[in-house]
């Protein structure tokens, strides 16, 4: 009876030891802040994903999980197309990423990339939410990267401060800031522009002082950055590329955590990467395109190009669009475009 008794404490303490090592080891795991870069702030859809993304996983992990937002791409200093290293190095613990800043590092991501692929969101849908999204996934992953959802930058339409473009011969001889990324200076050479590579940081003032005439964004980050400010008077859409979002983690960060907090992490991305795109496609989607209306009442010239007008880019482009086919992958391409012809509109 006596004996049985001891070996009951005795249990009971080994029981208790036992949770507080667990205790303390976890405690020991979880860093107090995790760092989340992006581009754009909270003003901009981008930015909001991010802050929806950081407020659910504090809010479903009762804190433990707590992540500052780093916009601006600060903790690289403004460099956008050092992002994705910087994180698999884990200088960053988290980010929302736009495919083209990552396409040096992982070059599969120029398929968002290639002129006039995506005609309309369907298609863009098709891509991301259909096999083409899961093989970029298992790319980005074996990059060294965790993914974890998609969200959307946007379709990116064309500004300038000189003249309304209804043809490629309208952007001979403009300078038009692009990102840093190859397939973009091919893409504005091919139609006679004069691409010059900067950050989005150097673009605003580069725009102000008119350094460049031109610039090619979103126009959710158009209205958000009041490019129209800037002299950009002119917007054509064109709707030549979109970029996705990719919500990511770094992988020793990922690997720390438990698995029940990992599921919490994933799906808040993924939910986050939900809300975020319905916020790019605001004013956008709807068939009258409100936003465009807004962006008009302030002096601006929208130009829509006819299915005809359209299709002078789309030709002009051809040459880039093979050329990079065949650096991306002429089998994930391929698969792309066959998604695409297939989508329900
Ligand atoms: O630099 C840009 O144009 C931006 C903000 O859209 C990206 O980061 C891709």
């Amino acid at each position: 009876m006596k004996f049985k008794t001891v070996k009951t404490v005795v249990g009971l303490a080994l029981a208790v030891t036992a949770l507080a090592f667990n205790g303390a080891a976890s405690a020991q795991t979880y860093k107090p802040e995790y760092k989340m870069s992006l581009v754009l702030g909270p003003a901009f859809p981008w930015g909001k994903g991010g802050e929806i993304w950081a407020n659910l996983v504090r809010e479903r992990t009762q804190g433990r999980i707590n992540i500052k937002l780093y916009p601006g791409v600060s903790l690289i200093q403004g460099d956008q197309t050092r992002e994705f290293s910087a994180i698999r190095q884990g200088v960053i613990d988290l980010a929302v990423g736009s495919t083209i800043n990552w396409s040096p590092q992982v070059k599969e991501l120029n398929l968002f990339s290639l002129p006039f692929l995506m005609p309309d969101y369907a298609a863009m849908d098709a891509l991301t939410q259909g096999d083409v999204g899961k093989e970029i996934f298992r790319i980005v992953d074996k990059a060294g990267v965790q993914p974890l959802a998609w969200g959307e930058n946007g379709y990116r339409e064309i500004s300038n401060s000189k003249l309304a473009i209804k043809k490629p011969e309208d952007l001979k001889g403009l300078k038009i800031r692009v990102v840093g990324s190859p397939l973009f200076l091919d893409t504005f050479t091919a139609l006679g522009a004069n691409p010059t590579q900067m950050s989005w940081a150097d673009a605003q003032p580069a725009l102000a002082t008119g350094a460049v005439d031109g610039q090619e964004n979103p126009m959710a980050i158009y209205t958000a950055a009041k490019l129209h400010t800037v002299a950009q008077k002119h917007v054509t859409m064109w709707g030549y590329v979109s970029d996705p979002l990719i919500f990511v983690v770094n992988k020793d960060i990922w690997a720390s955590w438990t698995e029940a907090d990992r599921a919490i992490v994933k799906q808040a991305a993924v939910d986050a990467g939900k809300q975020e795109i319905a916020i790019a496609r605001k004013g956008l989607a709807e068939a009258d395109r409100p936003l465009l209306k807004e962006i008009a009442a302030q002096g601006v010239t929208i130009t829509q190009l006819s299915p005809q007008e359209r299709e002078a880019f789309v030709k002009a482009t051809r040459p880039v669009y093979d050329k990079w086919k065949n650096q991306i992958g002429a089998g994930l391409v391929g698969s792309a475009e066959k998604a695409i012809a297939a989508r329900k509109k």
